[in-house]
């Protein structure tokens, strides 16, 4: 059989997926071909500038051997091929003679090139061949032969990098999968990080440390994969400065570093191995990073089944450490978030316990007879702001009554007590929007069930009664006389909470409401059934969120809607339309007192309005008009406001229900209130000012009186 024959039978016999055992069974058939007693095959790994070397012979190393290509003997026969032994200057046969395990008599390497990049491929080495054989036909042999079985031999080693790839590329997502679990526990995450590291790299052990940069040092609180201390004590840690040692080294640099041989490193520290009695071979140590700086180290020893570290298991501990980053990163986070939570539960406790109410107050409130009401108190003329302010919690409790829904809910005297009292100290005390207000509003619902008769006619349920009064009651709490536009323009932290979703407010008045329903002794809703629960309080949240104007105006539209289709008593979304018409209606019902009372609340309105104002400018923003002391006309604005929102609302509410007729009248009447006043006003300051002065002027009251007839 020709040479030819028996190279093309030796390539139909290379089908392994192995680069090794091809390796063995080409290194077979040039040992027969040339009659050399050892033959290996360096391929030449061009990106890291490496040779490397996984066969000599038949034997398969227990771990491959990489080489620099420019400084070691095997590299040589890249920049001048052939080599032979004669070449070689003495340390560079002492090198060969200590790779091969035995001195080589006789010595020849070629290079083998692409045929096409031409670029350095691989190195063919015959060793100890017959001392007879021509130098010519050895170099024809290795060249030809290689050559020829080049493309099967590069084709190989890129199938099983690709595979190694591809395992590399599963085991990380594995690996970020069970990252981003744990992200909630630091430690259960940093024993994670360092199992996975282990397995990854086929290391014996594995710690871990987190810098401390307050301190310069690094802390390690796992060791092993396990907490240095049992379940329920406190971790005992391990500090070292930050500079120390080997991981101190890779903190510092941020670089990467694989050290061989442990013993013979300048940087490290015997101490520890001679206490644990562990002996340390080889360490692949790894910074990890978040998008700035290092966090941490993690550093691993001792490869199993091998003598060092490869450049994959760096490669691949480069890519796990930057999920550990990121993952440390958000964990850290997530804690940080979790400590600002509990810190606002705990000053929200804390505030809780400082608005208890007094047991005094309380204990006179719960044990006292609830008051009958007055028989004027039903009727829409009714003046609730003249109430002292000292009796109103026991109205609130009389209105409950009354209205049967202590016993309807089943609301004892005592929690109901509780409930109002903190419900009014959840009030603050700017001009408008404070207890008073909540409490008229409340009675206007009152007004409106009483008259209406929406709960007896089936319009709408006790249930949604029992919301709408909570509702009113607490649908304010916490207001500081500032709008929503002021909380975004100042960035408040209410700001920071809720601006994203809108009704900024709003949202804030529910949160209370939400905290003093929760809170201890105070849950007028206990006695209702689950189902009955869950939907009080998402009435409650919709009612009370429909008391932004803002929302109001979007939803006039739909209550017209309502009007020309006729009220559907079966129908949710109805109902749940009249609920919040009649909240903004409870709302605005200040406008529907006769005109001395009307217009001793738009006192208070402007001062708020102006107070906040007179903030904006001091902010260096510009107010709008209606805040602005200097701009704000009061009689146009208000004609405005009744024109723009009370007069269309009320007129829903008058089309569904005859008996709200009387409001319409009132209203109207004010509003001629206001346009007679804005009419004396204009003739007697043509120059405009003195916006809440003419509020207050007695000659200009009595002016507006005596020119119209007042029926109330
Ligand atoms: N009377 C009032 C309010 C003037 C009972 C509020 C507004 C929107 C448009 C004016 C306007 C004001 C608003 C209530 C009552 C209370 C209405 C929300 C305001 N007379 N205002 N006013 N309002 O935003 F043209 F400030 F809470
Ligand atoms: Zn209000």
């Amino acid at each position: 059989m020709s040479r030819p024959q028996r190279l093309l039978r030796l390539c139909a016999s290379l089908h392994d997926q192995n680069s090794a055992q091809l390796q063995v069974k080409i290194n077979n058939f040039l040992q027969e071909e040339s009659g050399s007693k050892c033959v290996f095959l360096v391929p030449i790994l061009a990106e890291s500038e490496e040779v490397l070397v996984q066969v000599i012979m038949e034997k398969i190393l227990p771990q491959e051997m990489r080489f620099p290509m420019s400084t070691s003997v095997l590299g040589m026969a890249i920049t001048s091929s052939p080599i032979t032994l004669t070449d070689l200057p003495e340390e560079k046969v002492s090198e060969l003679s200590h790779l091969l395990g035995f001195d080589p008599e006789s010595y020849l390497s070629v290079c083998i090139r692409h045929p096409e990049s031409q670029s350095a491929s691989l190195i063919v080495c015959l060793v100890n061949f017959p001392p007879t054989s021509q130098p010519d036909k050895l170099i024809d042999i290795a060249e030809n032969c290689c050559l020829t079985l080049l493309g099967i031999i590069l084709n190989t080693m890129s199938y099983e990098r690709e595979k190694r790839l591809k395992m590399q590329c599963q085991s990380l997502l594995t690996v970020a999968k069970n990252l981003f679990t744990h992200l909630d526990n630091i430690n259960e995450l940093l024993r994670e990080i360092m199992m996975e590291a282990q397995k990854l790299t086929n290391a014996e052990r594995c710690s871990l440390f987190l810098l401390d940069h307050e301190h310069h040092q690094l802390v390690a609180n796992v060791f092993d994969g396990y907490p240095t201390k049992g379940e329920n004590e406190p971790l005992q840690e391990i500090r070292i400065a930050e500079n120390q040692g080997i991981a101190g080294h890779v903190a510092m640099t941020g670089e990467l570093l694989n050290i061989k041989d442990a013993y013979s490193h300048p940087l490290f520290y015997k101490g520890m191995d001679e206490t644990t009695g562990f002996v340390t071979r080889n360490i692949l140590c790894i910074p990890i990073k978040d998008e700035k700086r290092v966090v941490g180290v993690a550093q691993l020893c001792n490869k199993i089944n091998g003598m060092q570290f490869t450049s994959s298991d760096e490669e691949i501990a480069v890519a796990f450490s930057i999920f550990c980053g990121i993952s440390i990163m958000h964990s850290l986070m997530y804690k940080k978030v979790q400590d600002a939570q509990s810190r606002s539960k705990l000053s929200n406790e804390l505030m809780m316990y400082h608005m208890k109410v007094s047991a005094d107050e309380l204990s006179r409130l719960a044990e006292a007879m609830v008051p009958s009401l007055d028989e004027n108190f039903s009727s829409y003329y009714y003046v609730p702001r003249d109430i002292p302010v000292d009796n109103t919690p026991s109205i609130v409790l009389a209105m409950f009554e009354d209205l049967g829904l202590s016993q309807r809910w089943r609301i004892g005297q005592e929690v109901l007590a509780k409930f109002v009292l903190l419900v009014k100290r959840g009030y603050r005390d700017p001009p408008y929007h404070n207890w008073m207000h909540a409490f008229t509003v409340t009675h206007f619902a009152f007004l409106l069930l009483k008259n209406l008769k929406v709960v007896e006619q089936g319009h709408i349920s006790e249930l949604e009664a029992l919301a709408l009064i909570v509702s009113c009651l607490c649908h304010d709490l916490d207001h500081r006389g500032t709008t929503n536009s002021f909380q975004l323009t100042s960035n408040s932290v209410l700001a920071g909470l809720y601006s994203s979703e809108g009704s900024v407010m709003e949202r804030h008045h529910l949160s209370q409401t939400m905290c003093i329903l929760n809170t201890e002794g105070c849950n007028i809703l206990q006695n209702l059934n689950e189902k009955e629960y869950e939907k009080v309080l998402e009435l409650i949240r919709e009612i009370i969120l429909a008391t932004d104007l803002a929302q109001h105006l979007r939803i006039v539209a739909k209550y017209c809607d309502l009007v020309s289709a006729g009220f559907d008593k079966t129908n949710e979304t109805h109902r749940k339309l009249l609920l919040t018409l009649m909240m903004t209606c409870c709302d605005l019902s200040d406008q529907t007192k006769k005109w001395p009372v009307t217009k001793r609340i738009a006192v208070l309105v402007y001062q708020e309005f102006f107070s906040q104002g007179d903030l904006e400018k001091a902010m260096g923003n510009r107010p709008i008009e209606m805040m602005d002391r200097e701009k704000a006309c009061i009689p146009t604005l208000q004609l405005q406001f009744l024109d723009d929102i009370v007069l269309p609302t009320y007129n829903v509410l008058c089309s569904l229900f005859d008996e709200a007729k009387p409001l319409l009248e009132i209203l109207k009447f004010n509003c001629a209130c206001w346009k007679k006043a804005l009419e004396i006003y204009t003739s007697r300051w043509p120059q405009g000012g003195a916006s809440i002065n003419i509020l207050e002027d007695e000659s200009l009251e009595k002016e507006v009186m005596d020119s119209l007839e007042c029926d109330f």
